[in-house]
């Protein structure tokens, strides 16, 4: 084998497992089944005299062992009594020394333990390591395997399907042997076809134990239904010959060996049909088909895999939308007389000498403001840091209501089988999902949500996304489940006064923004009065009827200011209601958007980002740090195994 070829497969071996453990994959038989093939018959590299195995195969009782006995001439292996006498594996095994271990060491892989000389032949009727005998005869004989049966049972449980699939793996030919009884045995004949030309299509031996009035033709007709049980429309390139096995009585009674006689023109006579077999040609054609299947159902399960990993991906976003959407939520009210209040603060705290004095004399304030405002008093009151306790206390209620209604909705979304995110059509995350799911929906096992009646159309013209929980975040799904809500809940709102304050950085924020009006106002114009006037006038007029929406606001009286969202969540709008009676001209309203736009914004950011953290240590942390993770080495073992796939270099179909 190339070197390359085996590097890849090695690769291959490596990854596959850990990649679809790691993403909880639905797919343990298949993944189990190229290993084994890996493993048994690709890494494998044996000496080109290395015998083949051939397994004598079929339902209890159909005669395996007596056939057994018959192609070697001994009685070692036990017949008759009740089916499903045998109950592991029995080789026999050619040569001696180098030769033999090859052989050992060989089938002890496809087993996973080492076969054991017979010692007694009551120890097949224990399940248990296979075991071997010599064959001393001379010749090209395969190595011989006497099989349990694969279909003695009870309550749907096959009693011997393990070892009879093992033992089928490890072969490179199968002698199937069959009855009148069970030879049209569909389940019996899936087994073999799932198991034989899972990876790798063997060649077999028909037997078939008839009675002697059966004609050549119906003998022949009921092999060919075995045939294509197991091959379907291939069967006649796969059977190496079909042979009946008459019964007698002699041969019941152990007075004789089973005799075979070819069915058809075509067929030799077996036992020199099974020595002339031409193992060089059948062991590579049978690696070349290994190879082959291997690199489809690699290729297969990368497919799934990548396909697992953009569910991965979507599970994470719609967390992560989900808990921006809380956070907005969370952050509907806005302080606005505290921020304003203390905006106004570090700006008169910066005015020029000339403009404090005049402030104090209350002369700048301009018409219309000067009417809203009542009197020039007004603004001196509210530079001190004193807020109005009514308007306090109902921007405390509304936030924490806020809060509970945004942590209970992340909670129940996080913990569901599936989170809908409702998103307007044109956000870019909804972009982002649609292209997701369009991915996952188009391969060759889409997942349920990709019938079209999951994407719904919610009112006001959003849509909402039904995005299913990914299998391998349900153990951090549980754990959040395991802890005590009321508990977290507590620790949220206890919280508070974090949230709401005007931390360092955002007092940094704010003194940045300042400076930036003033130097784009100049010291002493009509606009720096009027935005000084603004800024006074604000809080008590707009206080609590800061709404945040995602819609676009209608009204005629509100003014609207456009915000960036959190992970981009677009169309973000803060609306303050305006007095009607305010008679403010579309200039100052224009002027007033200019101004209130980067303070709500900043504000915005620094809370949205510490909500967003607090709601990340509290609930989702966890699980979008384990879904990040896992991604990276999903992404990782994906690359890994395309490159081993290049190295092999071998195109499915082709
Ligand atoms: N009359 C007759 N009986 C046969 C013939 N071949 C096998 N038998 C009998 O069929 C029964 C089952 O044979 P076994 O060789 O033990 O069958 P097996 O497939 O190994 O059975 P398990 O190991 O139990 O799965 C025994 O009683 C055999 O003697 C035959 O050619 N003619
Ligand atoms: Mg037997």
């Amino acid at each position: 084998m190339k070197q390359a070829i085996h590097s890849g497969l090695k690769n291959i071996r490596a990854q596959i497992a850990p990649l679809t453990e790691g993403l909880d994959l639905d797919m343990v038989e298949e993944v189990r089944a190229l290993t084994h093939a890996i493993d048994t018959k690709l890494l494998t590299r044996f000496s080109p005299d290395f015998p083949l195995v051939a397994a004598i195969c079929g339902g209890g009782s159909s005669g395996k062992s007596t056939l057994f006995n018959s192609l070697l001439k001994t009685r070692v292996a036990p017949s008759g009594g009740k089916a499903g006498l045998n109950r592991r594996v029995l080789f026999s095994i050619p040569g001696k020394g180098s030769l033999r271990e090859d052989v050992i060491r060989h089938l002890a892989r496809a087993f996973a333990a080492d076969p054991l000389p017979l010692g007694h032949q009551s120890d097949l009727l224990e399940p248990g390591a296979p075991l071997y005998i010599e064959d001393h005869s001379s010749g090209s004989r395969p190595v011989l395997m006497d099989t349990p049966d694969f279909d003695t049972g009870s309550g749907g449980r096959y009693t011997n399907r393990e070892m009879a699939q093992s033992a089928l793996e490890a072969a490179d030919i199968i002698i199937y042997i069959f009855t009148n009884s069970n030879y049209n045995n569909r389940d019996n004949t899936d087994f073999i076809a799932r198991v034989l030309t899972g990876i790798g299509r063997r060649h077999c031996f028909l037997v078939y134990r008839v009675y002697p009035s059966f004609t050549a033709r119906e003998v022949e007709a009921h092999a060919m239904t075995v045939a294509r049980g197991i091959y379907g429309d291939e069967a006649r390139e796969h059977v190496l010959g079909i042979y009946r096995v008459d019964e007698q009585n002699q041969v019941a009674a152990g007075e004789l060996f089973m005799s075979l006689r070819p069915v058809r023109p075509s067929d030799s006579e077996f036992f020199g049909a099974i020595e002339r077999l031409d193992r060089l040609k059948l062991r590579s054609d049978q690696h070349a088909a290994i190879l082959k299947d291997t690199v489809t159902q690699t290729r297969l399960i990368l497919d799934r895999s990548s396909q697992s990993l953009d569910l991965l991906k979507l599970h994470a976003d719609a967390v992560q939308t989900v808990q921006s959407l809380c956070v907005q939520q969370a952050l509907q009210h806005f302080p606005l007389d505290h921020v304003m209040r203390r905006f106004a603060q570090i700006w008169s705290a910066s005015d020029p000498t000339a403009v404090k004095i005049m402030r104090r004399a209350g002369s700048i304030v301009e018409f219309p403001l000067k009417a809203i405002l009542g009197a020039a008093g007004w603004a001196r009151k509210q530079l001190s840091a004193a807020a109005p306790p009514s308007a306090d206390e109902n921007f405390s209620r509304a936030f924490d209501e806020d809060l509970v209604t945004a942590v209970t909705e992340l909670h129940q979304q996080v913990l569901g089988d599936r989170l809908s995110v409702r998103l307007k059509p044109d956000d870019p995350v909804a972009e982002r999902m649609r292209q997701t799911m369009a991915r996952i929906c188009t391969t060759a096992d889409p997942p349920a949500f990709c019938l079209p009646s999951t994407e719904q159309t919610a009112g006001g013209g959003a849509q909402v996304f039904e995005v299913p929980v990914h299998p391998a975040m349900r153990p951090a799904q549980q754990q959040l489940a395991g802890r005590d809500f009321g508990a977290i809940l507590k620790d949220i709102l206890s919280r508070k006064e974090d949230l709401l304050a005007i931390t360092g950085n955002m007092e940094t924020d704010l003194q940045a923004l300042a400076d930036d009006f003033r130097d784009r106002m100049g010291v002493w114009d009509k606009i720096g009065q009027t935005f000084w006037a603004f800024l006074n006038v604000l809080p008590t007029t707009l206080a609590v009827t800061y709404v945040l929406s995602t819609g676009d606001p209608v009204g005629a009286v509100g003014i609207k200011v456009k915000l960036a969202g959190l992970f981009g969540v677009k169309d973000l709008y803060a609306l303050f209601a305006i007095p009607a009676t305010s008679g403010m001209k579309k200039a100052d309203r224009k002027q007033l958007e200019s101004m209130l736009g980067p303070i709500v914004q900043t504000w915005l950011n620094h809370k949205m980002r510490v909500v967003s953290d607090l709601f990340s240590g509290e609930l989702t942390g966890d699980l979008i740090d384990r879904a990040d993770r896992l991604a990276t080495e999903v992404d990782s073992r994906l690359g890994e195994l395309e490159t081993a796939l290049g190295e092999i270099g071998f195109q499915p179909g082709v």
